[in-house]
């Protein structure tokens, strides 16, 4: 059979994407939850809050989501999860071998692929290329993100930024906490301190990201690796069980706020 590709204008082209990030912008800047990150405990996080109605936009700086998955260990492209995080990967339909004591392997890049299509499948926007450079802060709470486009933060240009206002905002930005840093560094009379995470101790620091996977400041959650960072917990290697459960915690925890409102 011979394909023929209809005709079309090159204008009607450019209208059709104007004319959808228009819609789009306008639809998302009143949001219930903004997560900043698409790494493996933003994308699930997305996901389980999507799946029960929430109005859920992921930001992500990069091109790509995922953030540090697709590399497995140093470049080997696998990573490990452990019961009982495995059955989350389960709800992403990703495959997973038992290597025993608990512990199983996924592929890299087949995680993050799926992660992301599970999120958008549920109904989360996710947004790649936007960084998340401040806050909306008033009268003692975050109500929102300040945010401009990757590029214009390259180029270092000076070119001012615009808002999403939210509910609930998540730091999902892994090891940085860069969201968590911000807030903490311009509004000194908060008293917020960020130690950062400590060197790395798999067990205890997998361990650790549940306790601290909660609301650090009225309207700004932590999640995955910044969840450690802003408490003082220890990193881990490439074993990512406590970053998929971390992401189905705050998702809880947010849903429960919710349906309190
Ligand atoms: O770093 P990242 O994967 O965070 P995570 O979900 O998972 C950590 C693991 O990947 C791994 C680990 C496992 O043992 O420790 O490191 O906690 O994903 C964070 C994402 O946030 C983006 C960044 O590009 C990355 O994709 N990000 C960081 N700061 C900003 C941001 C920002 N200010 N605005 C938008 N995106």
């Amino acid at each position: 059979m011979e394909y023929k590709l209809k005709n079309v204008k090159e204008k009607d082209i450019t209208k059709a994407i104007l004319k959808s990030t228009f819609n789009m912008w306008m639809d998302i800047l009143e949001v219930d939850v903004v997560i900043v990150g698409g790494g493996p405990s933003g994308l699930t996080a997305g996901k389980y809050l999507a799946e029960n109605g929430v109005k859920v936009v992921i930001l992500e700086r990069h091109l790509s989501f995922g953030g540090g998955t697709w590399g497995g260990g140093m470049g080997f492209p696998y990573i490990t999860v452990q019961e009982p995080a495995h059955e989350i990967l389960k709800d992403f339909n990703i495959k997973l071998e038992n290597v025993g004591n608990g512990l199983y392997v996924a592929d890299s890049v087949e995680v993050p692929a799926k992660l992301g299509t599970g999120a958008i499948n549920a109904g989360a926007k996710i947004l790649t290329g936007i960084v998340v450079e401040d806050l909306i802060l008033k009268e003692n709470r975050v109500c929102g993100v300040v945010i401009n486009s990757y590029a214009i933060e390259k180029a270092g240009l000076h070119i001012d930024p615009i808002t999403i206002n939210a509910k609930y905002v998540v730091d999902a930005t892994g090891h940085d906490a860069s969201v968590s840093n911000t807030l903490a560094r311009k509004n000194k009379e908060l008293g917020l301190e960020i130690p950062g995470e400590k060197s790395l101790w798999a067990e205890k620091g997998e361990n650790s990201l549940l306790r601290n996977t909660r609301e650090i400041f009225p309207g700004l959650y932590v999640c995955g690796m910044a969840a450690n960072a802003t408490h003082g917990g220890y990193r881990m290697g490439a074993v990512f069980g406590g970053m998929y459960l971390s992401g189905k915690k705050l998702a809880q925890l947010i849903l429960e706020k919710l349906k309190r409102e």
